[in-house]
């Protein structure tokens, strides 16, 4: 009898190390291929903010440039305005012919300390203008 016993307890710890490392195999490939998926799926939402910001500075140039990032700025109201993490990923998706200045952190809160951001396109400037608040975000036609 004692010795059945055993040889059912060594069975059992044969198996069960087999078992977790199949449940762990398994595991272990549906969270890569989640990992796979979500970062095809940011690869696609890149892509898809790069050809939005081409599209704009391609039929507005400076003023596209600024919409474009107004837009994300918008779109993105849990998220501090003036960050200036989020304004340069923004300045980021644009085509390299639009130029950004004006992102500054002097006193490196995280927070663009103007809110003013300058894009040039060819020869022509505009100016966004990001409140504190977020809110009545603007864009003029002019240098800043
Ligand atoms: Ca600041």
């Amino acid at each position: 009898m004692k010795s059945l016993r055993l040889l059912a307890l060594v069975g059992l710890l044969g198996i069960a190390p087999a078992t977790l490392l199949a449940c762990s195999d398994d595991t272990k490939e549906k969270v890569e291929s989640a990992a796979d998926s979500a970062s095809e799926d940011a690869q696609r939402a890149l892509d898809e903010a790069k050809d939005d910001a081409s599209s704009a500075v391609d039929s507005a140039g400076a003023r596209g440039a600024a919409e474009y990032v107004r837009g994300r700025v918008k779109a993105a109201d849990d998220q501090d305005p003036r960050s200036v993490e989020l304004l340069q990923g923004y300045v980021d998706d644009l085509p390299s012919q639009a130029k950004a200045t004006g992102l500054d952190d002097q006193d490196g809160d995280g927070l663009d300390d103007d809110g003013k951001v300058e894009f040039t396109v060819g020869d022509k400037s505009s100016c966004l203008t990001i409140p504190e608040s977020g809110n009545d975000t603007q864009v003029s036609d002019d240098a800043c």
